[in-house]
């Protein structure tokens, strides 16, 4: 292939789709080189097949609001590649979103599903609605009406959607019982799920965790570690929130974290109690970060801003994609930072990684160092597949194995002449070659 001339033909035949053609580009660019040692993928043109989504369903979702209006949205269902397993990943509530973002979304959970080790194929979907602002009733209504579209299409051997920005416990749980009510099937349909029906322990966290498991494992490659170093985080969500636990138990001490809005920064480090308030905050009263602020008044709240300009040894953005550009990355090598490991799904701009790669600094892909919220997803169909539910020590020693293991495989693929790890490369390669092989086992469709 020539990774140009495929890149030029899928912005042709699908415009408008910046995110989509931004991922696309990344992994065409690092696989190029061994997709051509293999003259048989190329016959099969295996790489149009694995670009363009197997199927796309978009539908419209109307709902009533607490006033009695109706109100639309779109919903969509990108159904990537089940090469090696049903579609899987998750489901994004956000007023950014489009197809093209989650055409981007499941083309990366594609190959970050390939490298967890477990059988998924890789999906996402999610609407434009915004639960920011909405009541519970509200949200419940939207998430039944979502459902209703969304339960044709998936099951727990076809399709297992979970949670993503704008989706936590409670939208999985109005969806789940959504399902439930309309196919009369008690099924292992969604992951992420409250604990007393099938959710697994340590999926809320293993996100987080896993993306501070596998910082650990690239600075020990260094001789180094967590203990001592000052650590900026963005996002106050999900995978901020369990990220930010991780590092304060390994020794690290969190700066920052932020919103949309802003961001907090905390000379004295957010502490376990602080962070107490934050779980509080962002998880019960579904509040602001600026708010922290009014608990803490040594810290400072900077309106329109992204922390990265604040010095620190380490980086993890867990917010949202393109959240981290050149500028940004400049300060932070400029500032002393050693380690920049993606929580989120394609935060840092292609400028930036440059940035990070030309200064030789440690700095790994989301679709590597985010794959723990989705392995402990896929732990999660195994115990509804036998209908038993493992310890969260069991669960968590596994997430920290499949961890390590897909660190492991970005440095065997990823491993340049001069020594230096390129995790790109490496993921990218690494989860590719899985998939291609199954899909040439399979046959042409
Ligand atoms: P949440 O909805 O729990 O939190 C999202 C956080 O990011 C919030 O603080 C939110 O602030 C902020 N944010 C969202 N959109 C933007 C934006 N456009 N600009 C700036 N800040 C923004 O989501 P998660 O924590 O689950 O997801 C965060 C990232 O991690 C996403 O990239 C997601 O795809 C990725 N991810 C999530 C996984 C999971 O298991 N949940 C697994 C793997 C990756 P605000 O409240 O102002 O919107
Ligand atoms: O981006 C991701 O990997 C997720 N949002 C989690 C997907 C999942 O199926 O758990």
């Amino acid at each position: 292939m020539d990774a140009k001339k495929v890149l030029e033909d899928l912005k042709r035949r699908f415009p408008n789709e910046p995110e989509y053609h931004q991922a696309v580009e990344e992994v065409l660019a690092t696989i190029e080189e061994e997709y051509n040692k293999h003259p048989e993928f190329d016959k099969v043109n295996l790489i149009e097949r694995l670009c363009i989504p197997d199927r796309v369903y978009t539908f419209r979702v109307t709902w009533m609001d607490d006033n009695g209006n109706y109100q639309t949205n779109t919903g969509y269902r990108i159904q990537h590649n089940n090469a090696i397993g049903p579609y899987k990943g998750g489901i994004r509530f956000h007023k950014s979103v489009n197809l093209g973002i989650l055409k981007f979304l499941a083309f990366e959970q594609t190959f970050k599903n390939s490298l967890t080790t477990l059988p998924m194929g890789g999906a996402k979907g999610g609407s434009d609605f915004s639960p920011r602002g909405k009541s519970a009733a509200e949200v419940m209504r939207f998430c039944q009406a979502f459902m209703l579209e969304l339960s044709r299409n998936i099951g727990p051997d076809c399709d297992v959607p979970a949670g993503d920005i704008g989706v936590g416990g409670r939208e999985v749980g109005y969806m789940f019982g959504a399902y439930k009510k309309y196919t009369r099937q008690f099924q292992g349909v969604l992951t992420g799920k409250g604990r007393e029906f099938g959710g697994s322990l340590i999926r809320p966290e293993a996100t987080g965790y896993g993306t501070v498991y596998f910082l650990r494992a690239m600075l020990k490659t260094k001789g180094d570690s967590i203990e001592g170093k000052k650590v900026l985080i963005s996002g106050s969500g999900n995978v901020a929130q369990y990220a930010a636990e991780k590092v304060l138990q390994l020794g690290g001490t969190v700066m920052t974290m932020s919103d949309s809005d802003g961001y907090i920064y905390d000379p004295e480090g957010i502490d376990r109690a602080k962070l107490d308030y934050i779980f509080d905050l962002k998880q019960v009263q579904r509040g602001r970060i600026k708010e922290y602020v009014n608990e803490y008044p040594n810290a400072k709240y900077v309106e329109g801003a992204k922390p990265w300009f604040e010095k620190a040894d380490i980086a993890l953005p867990c917010a949202t994609q393109n959240e981290l550009n050149e500028e940004a990355a400049k300060a932070l090598v400029a500032n002393g930072c050693i380690a920049v490991a993606e929580g989120a799904n394609m935060p840092t701009t292609p400028e930036a990684i440059k940035v990070f790669q030309d200064a030789k600094i440690l700095y790994s892909p989301g679709k590597a160092s985010n794959a723990g919220g989705v392995s402990v997803s896929g732990l999660e169909m195994t115990q509804n597949s036998e209908r038993l539910s493992w310890t969260a020590e069991e669960v968590d020693a596994k997430l920290l194995w499949i961890m390590e293991n897909i660190h492991e495989n970005c440095v065997k693929y990823g491993t340049e002449p001069d020594g230096y790890v390129n995790y790109v490369k490496g993921a990218n390669v690494a989860g590719f070659m899985k998939v291609a092989k199954a899909m040439m086992a399979q046959g042409v469709f």
